[in-house]
């Protein structure tokens, strides 16, 4: 990695418990990524930025800044980026994944919390994240109580927004959300500086959709059979997809897709035919958290599919691209954003629904349905989930986990007996 220290001092970080993170994060990634066998070249750009993590793009941020720009952290894939972009702003997605930052959360939220909100909170106060200090703003939602109540604390450090996310899909709360974005508009114009316009806006709308129909390509090559990517390297696209510059994002995904398409003509997979085919459906998996896949996958089985918020629900709807006034525009934004199915709402079944759709569009053999630890929603909502697949039945394991690596090999072995009652 090139040298950021001075980059890093700058923005007051705590550069010793930094590079003990600096230490353990390749060693991670090299047993994790580097081991697999035949990866797409197309990885190694990916490759490239997880080995610059805290580097080149908190560079970027910082360059935007100095030339006039502002930067927005995001926590949910609730929040329109669009708006953000729109203001000549970056939006970067900021969830904590990694266990390196849990303790640092634990200092002011009660243990009982998911491992995301106490990693993403103690990253910050830890200051051992660069991400988590460039922002001028902070942007959060209303989805879950956990992030509800650490978004008062995180507030006294970096201004924030809150969106309110209505928490059932009623035709007055899409107009609810509408007004909500109306208020966000006016934040972001505030902040930025920046009036938006139907002109901006119509082409911050292409500029996300163009990478979630790169993603879309991306995904859409593993439903093939051998499959011709491993589920720990899609896994990656996406979480560097939250942050990365979307343009950017679109372009290295697209060339990606073209090499998946011509692996699938040529035959090439990364797994033998006969793997089995495992759909992961749940809770985000925020980078640095490849956990689960990495057991899966260690085991000889293929993740075909994630129906998470690092998966599907970031990029499968695109907002309409026809409207050319600001409230044609909102409308669609709205209509778009409320149609991602989280646990936060009720009732929540057009969720199961989509896991449904996915097992059959990718052909899987095995649903392993999971959530973060302390999770309520998610894990209240297995029960529904374990009942549909059964009636279908389209077999299932639910798996709660955290970021640490205590329960590894209890989990290896569950997903060792779920995946051999698939081959059987
Ligand atoms: S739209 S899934 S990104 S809220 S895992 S912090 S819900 S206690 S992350 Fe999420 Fe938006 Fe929903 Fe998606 Fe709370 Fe559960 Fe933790 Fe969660």
């Amino acid at each position: 990695m090139a040298d950021y220290r001075e980059m890093w001092a700058n923005l007051g970080m705590d550069l010793e418990q930094h590079d003990v993170l600096c230490e353990v994060l390749p060693e991670a990634f090299g047993g994790i990524y580097l081991t697999q066998q035949n990866r797409p070249k197309g990885m190694d750009f990916y490759d490239f930025v997880v080995s610059e993590i805290h580097g080149v793009r908190p560079a970027e941020m910082l360059q935007h800044q100095k030339e006039g720009g502002k930067v927005f952290g995001t926590f949910c894939v609730y929040v329109p980026d669009e708006v953000v972009f729109a203001a000549g702003g970056i939006a970067a997605g900021l969830c904590g994944g990694s266990q390196f930052w849990v303790s640092g959360g634990e200092k002011v939220l009660p243990a009982n919390t998911c491992p995301l909100i106490k990693a993403s909170v103690g990253a910050r106060l830890d200051k051992t994240c660069p991400f988590f200090l460039i922002p001028d703003m902070y942007v959060a939602e209303t989805t879950c109580d956990g992030k509800k109540k650490a978004w008062e604390i995180l507030s006294r450090e970096v201004p924030m927004h809150i969106i309110d996310i209505p928490q059932m899909k009623r035709e007055r709360d899409i107009a609810a959300f509408e007004a909500e974005i109306r208020d966000f508009i006016g934040v972001v114009e505030k902040v930025t500086g920046n009036k938006i316009t139907a002109e901006s806006l119509g082409e911050a709308i292409k500029l996300i959709n163009n990478k979630r129909r790169a993603l879309q390509r991306v995904y859409n090559a593993r439903k093939a059979s051998p499959v011709p990517i491993s589920g720990k390297d899609a896994l990656l696209v996406t979480q560097i997809n939250f942050y990365d510059d979307p343009a950017r994002a679109a372009q290295m995904a697209n060339n990606l897709a073209d090499e998946l398409e011509q692996r699938i003509n040529d035959g090439t997979g990364v797994f033998p035919n006969n793997a089995v085919r495992i759909m992961i459906s749940g809770t985000p998996m925020a980078i640095p958290n490849w956990k689960l896949h990495h057991i899966v996958e260690s085991l000889g089985a293929a993740v075909v599919v994630e129906e998470s918020c690092t998966g599907t629900r970031y990029f499968e709807n695109l907002v309409d691209e026809s409207a050319t006034t600001l409230e044609g525009q909102i409308r669609a934004l709205a209509e778009r954003y409320m149609k991602t199915n989280c646990a936060c709402f009720t009732p929540n079944s057009a969720r199961i629904d989509d896991i449904i759709r996915l097992a059959d569009e990718y052909k899987v053999d095995g649903i392993i349905d999971t959530n973060l630890q302390f999770c309520n929603l998610y894990s209240t909502e297995s029960y529904l989930v374990k009942q549909a697949l059964t009636e279908r039945n389209l077999p299932v394991i639910h798996i709660e986990t955290d970021y640490s690596e205590q329960d590894f090999e209890q989990l290896r072995t569950r997903v060792e007996a779920f995946l051999e009652m698939l081959r059987k």
